[in-house]
This record gives C-alpha cells, sequence and structure tokens, in this order.
C-alpha cells in the first residue's frame, strides 16, 4: 500500500504556493492553487463519479456509521453528498492521493506530514429551484470536534470550471480568525441537519463580535485548479444556476499530529464521528485517525 514516493518532479515544484501565498492563507483562510490536476485526472473523477453512481464499488465500507452521508438513488434528483470515496473507488483515491496535492495542503498548514482525513464526492443537479443545493454556512471544524488538531484544511475540487453560476464555495475572508459565539452542540451536526437562517444569523452575530463585516469571496476555480480552506473558514455556497450539474469532491486533509480525542456533549455522552465505527483502534482501545486504510498518507517530508 505504501508504495508512493513522496517526491515532485521540477514542474510541480513551480505549482507550489510561494512564501507569499501562504501569508495570504493565513491570512485570509482560503488560497487558489494553481492548476495541480491534468485535464485527464479531472476527466477520469467525471467517468468514475458516474461509475460510482451506477453502483461500482472497489471496496465497500464494513458499515455506515450513523450519520454518515451517502446518497442513493432512491433520494432521487436532489444534491448528493458520498462520504468516503477514497475508500470505495480505487481510480479516485489515486488521484486525491497525488503527492503535490499533499504537498500544497502541507505548506498551508506548515506541517510536515498530511493525511485524508475524508474525502466527499458532491453532486448538485442543474436545478435552481432545489432547497438541498443549497450550502449554509459552516466551518468544518464544527463536525471535527473529536479531532485534536487545529490545522486540518480542506480542498474543495470541482471537476469543471466552477462559478456563481455554477453555486461555486463561497468563503467568509478572514473568519478563521474569529472568536466563535453561540456555539453549543448543535454546531456538531452536519449542515444539512440545521436551520438555514439560523446560521446565516449566526454567521452576522459572530462577525460583528469580532469586530467586522461578513466579507463573501465566491471562488472562480478554472479546471484542474481547486481552492483550499482552513478548518476554521466559515464557508457555503448556492443554488446550482448553470445547465450543468455542479461536480465536486471535498478532499478534507489532516496534519501528521491529529488524533483523536474524547469530546463530550453537554448531555454527558460523547460525540462520534463516522471514523470512530470504521478505523482500527490504537493501543489504547481508541479510534486511530492514522489508520491507513481509511486515512492514507499523502505527502511527508521524512525520509522513510
Ligand atoms: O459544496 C460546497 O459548495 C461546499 C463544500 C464544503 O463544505 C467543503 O468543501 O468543506
Ligand atoms: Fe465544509
Amino acid at each position: 500500500m505504501n508504495t508512493v514516493s513522496f517526491t515532485l518532479s521540477a514542474d510541480e515544484v513551480e505549482l507550489l504556493p510561494s512564501n507569499e501565498d501562504v501569508l495570504f492563507y493565513q491570512e485570509h483562510g482560503w488560497y487558489l492553487a494553481k492548476k495541480l490536476l491534468t485535464d485527464d485526472e479531472v476527466n477520469t473523477l467525471v467517468i468514475e463519479s458516474e461509475r460510482f453512481y451506477a453502483g461500482h464499488r472497489d471496496r465497500e465500507l464494513p458499515i455506515h456509521p450513523p450519520r454518515i452521508a451517502y446518497w442513493t438513488p432512491e433520494e432521487g434528483d436532489r444534491q448528493r453528498h458520498n462520504d468516503y470515496i477514497h475508500y470505495e473507488s480505487d481510480a479516485i483515491r489515486r488521484i486525491l492521493t497525488k503527492p503535490l496535492i499533499g504537498a500544497v495542503a502541507a505548506r498551508l498548514a506548515g506541517a510536515e506530514l498530511v493525511r485524508v482525513f475524508q474525502s466527499t464526492l458532491i453532486y448538485k443537479p442543474p436545478r435552481p429551484e432545489e432547497e438541498s443545493n443549497i450550502v449554509p454556512w459552516h466551518f468544518d471544524k464544527h463536525y471535527w470536534s473529536t479531532s485534536t488538531s487545529d490545522r486540518m484544511l480542506t480542498a474543495f475540487i470541482p471537476f469543471h470550471d466552477c462559478d456563481e453560476q455554477m453555486g461555486t464555495i463561497t468563503m467568509v475572508d478572514g473568519s478563521q480568525r474569529w472568536q466563535e459565539i453561540g456555539a453549543n452542540d448543535t454546531v456538531t451536526r452536519h449542515f444539512a441537519d440545521r436551520d438555514k437562517s439560523e446560521l446565516e444569523d449566526l454567521l452576522r452575530e459572530n462577525a460583528a463580535y469580532n469586530g467586522t463585516e461578513v466579507c463573501k469571496v465566491p471562488m472562480m476555480i478554472p479546471k484542474g485548479h481547486m481552492s483550499f480552506h482552513h478548518c476554521r473558514t466559515y464557508h457555503g455556497s448556492g443554488a446550482n444556476r448553470a445547465a450543468a450539474p455542479r461536480r465536486a469532491i471535498s478532499l478534507h486533509l489532516q496534519d501528521g499530529d491529529n488524533r483523536w480525542r474524547r469530546f463530550p456533549l453537554s448531555d454527558g455522552s460523547t460525540l462520534t464521528y463516522n471514523h470512530d465505527y470504521v478505523v482500527r483502534r490504537d493501543e489504547d482501545g481508541d479510534p486511530d485517525y492514522t489508520d491507513p486504510n481509511f486515512c492514507p498518507v499523502v505527502w511527508t517530508e521524512r525520509t522513510a
């Protein structure tokens, strides 16, 4: 399994973020990367995602965790989310674990080693009125309270040019530096389960609490490029008003230091994340977020 070599070609080195880009990411909480995927790789993502939707699996999850996002055709023509796409499709896993993506993430996060945390295949049908296409304001760390790290980050990878008309991902500039107000247990619930207007209000209140206003930046992402966002950067996205579906993968990444931690909820129970039902256990019997089956290494500067 660990036959990947963590080296970049001279051409790939040119595609890494500069020191200025890293400072930009630290200040703004997002970064639009150069063309990290070839057209062939992106075309393969389209073909393989269609094969997946038609029922093809290279591997199946041993069980479906209670809060997994997992669209099936019975759900019809609404927004589709499929977690663990890097586990169930070998061809997609190969592209998502391309060392260049990991190397960009490592630079941005200031990490020596980067692993996959999760990946979600996303499809927004071209239906402007479809409510489920709207992704309300959230930041990803809300779902990752059982993770110790505050350096985790996400690559949003569309399979085509992606703009506002298509309902591209939209960042709330600089919000990763905000102190959060109004946080309670509800923030750990997936955005699909939460009230959308409540989230819009919460965003405005949070901005005001931090002495600022909400500045929304829609990511204009050319085919082969991807945007990165910090795990505390607020983001969301709107309707797909284009004629074609919006296809993408959210590739969530963890730095090498990230580990599982117990996260108690106010009712005394312990929060669980999807992984807690499927990954191997560590020596203390706790979920191991370094399990290479689910969380493969995508980049390391350490020599083997
Ligand atoms: O699909 C979108 O527009 C947003 C995806 C998202 O929330 C993420 O990449 O973390
Ligand atoms: Fe997100």
